[in-house]
């Protein structure tokens, strides 16, 4: 028998019964990939989610928490390792994690081994900030490289390794890197209110510090001009990566790859669209219109498509740049650049 199919395998079923549960924007883009490629990425979606669902957790201490990620790749291996004591909402992954391994088990070795050298690498680096908060931009770059640049390079590499990408999709590390990146500042900026009032500090020191004595004061109503201002500076930093993510998504040939990864990539541009300026992050959760989310997810389907609906939510930026912005000419490069590319 086969089992690589939901209707005669039951764990494989529950696999992506919990990929629906626990991801807002992965379940749709995943269940179509082509081939060997949407089990693959179905099981290092739930490990994954399983490893932030550790690094997410406040309740468990440090001294707890650091060697469950360092180790966590090792459990990948263990049929019977479980994690009943987390609080977080996605705790289902690491309480029923058995499910997970033994579909991870099923993969063929190539997909495997890519998926347990990710897992090491992030369980680390995720240890590296547990104690101390996000200082300089390189430090920032470096968060994001753990915990989504590490994914970038990690997908970019099972499509190689599908035959379904080139080779080189799976080399350039680089490009895979900054579109993880991307998504993730996109992630940290939008997240401010949440992470703050959780105890988190993802925002760099370095940006936040020009504008207030502590990160925690950007949401008091007296700070709110610096507050948009350093908003508008984490933004245009953002958008710097828009040209490499351009150039990566240019390589891609399979549709079911592209959209997968094109769609994220979409909702973080009008994402940024919506916070830039905003002083609504500071209040509460800035989200997309539901309607305007559903036609970039049908619009961004090959390669020029996207590039027009990365450049309509420049350009929307761009023209709201503020006269009185400190960073307003940085930003219209950003843009500039930006538009050129797309
Ligand atoms: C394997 C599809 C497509 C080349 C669970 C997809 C945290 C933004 O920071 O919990 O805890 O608030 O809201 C996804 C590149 C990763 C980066 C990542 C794995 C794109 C755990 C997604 C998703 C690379 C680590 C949102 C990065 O989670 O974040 C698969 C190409 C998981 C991708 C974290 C963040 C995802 C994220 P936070 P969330
Ligand atoms: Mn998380
Ligand atoms: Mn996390
Ligand atoms: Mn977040
Ligand atoms: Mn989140
Ligand atoms: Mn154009």
């Amino acid at each position: 028998p086969q089992h690589n199919d939901t209707e005669e395998n039951p764990t494989l079923k529950t696999c992506y019964d919990y990929l629906k549960q626990t991801s807002r924007s992965f379940a749709a883009v995943i269940q179509a990939l082509d081939g060997e490629l949407r089990n693959a990425i179905c099981i290092f979606y739930l490990v994954l989610r399983a490893l932030d669902t550790v690094e997410d957790d406040m309740t468990i201490p440090n001294q707890t928490k650091i060697p469950m990620l360092k180790g966590f790749y090792k459990n990948l291996q263990d049929p019977e390792w479980r994690y009943m004591d987390s609080k977080e909402k996605d705790r289902i992954v690491l309480e029923d994690f058995p499910t997970i391994t033994k579909e991870f088990q099923r993969l063929a070795p190539a997909f495997r081994e890519v998926i347990s050298d990710i897992c090491q690498k992030m369980g680390s680096g995720m240890t590296v900030f547990l104690d101390r908060h996000v200082n300089t931009l390189d430090e920032w770059n470096e968060y994001c490289h753990y915990v989504a640049g590490l994914v970038g390079i990690g997908l970019s590499q099972l499509f190689a390794a599908s035959k379904l990408e080139d080779e080189e999709v799976g080399k350039d590390t680089r490009l895979a890197n900054n579109m993880g990146l991307f998504l993730q500042k996109t992630n940290i900026i939008r997240d401010y209110l949440e992470d703050v009032q959780q105890g988190r500090q993802f925002w760099p020191k370095a940006v936040w510090d020009k504008y207030a004595q502590q990160l925690g004061d950007l949401a008091l109503a007296e700070n709110r001009s610096d507050a948009v201002h350093c908003l508008n500076e984490l933004i245009t930093n953002a958008m710097e990566l828009i040209p490499d993510c351009i150039t990566y998504m240019s390589r891609l040939h399979n549709q079911s790859v592209f959209n997968f990864c094109a769609i994220p990539q979409v909702m973080a541009i009008a994402t940024l669209e919506r916070c830039y300026n905003n002083p609504a992050v500071f209040t509460g959760v800035v989200k997309i219109r539901k309607g305007e989310a559903v036609k970039m997810m049908m619009g961004a389907t090959n390669i020029e498509k996207v590039k027009a609906i990365m450049h309509h939510f420049t350009l929307q930026i761009s023209s709201r740049i503020p006269k009185d912005d400190p960073n307003a000419e940085r930003t219209q490069r950003v843009c500039r650049q930006a538009l050129s590319c797309t």
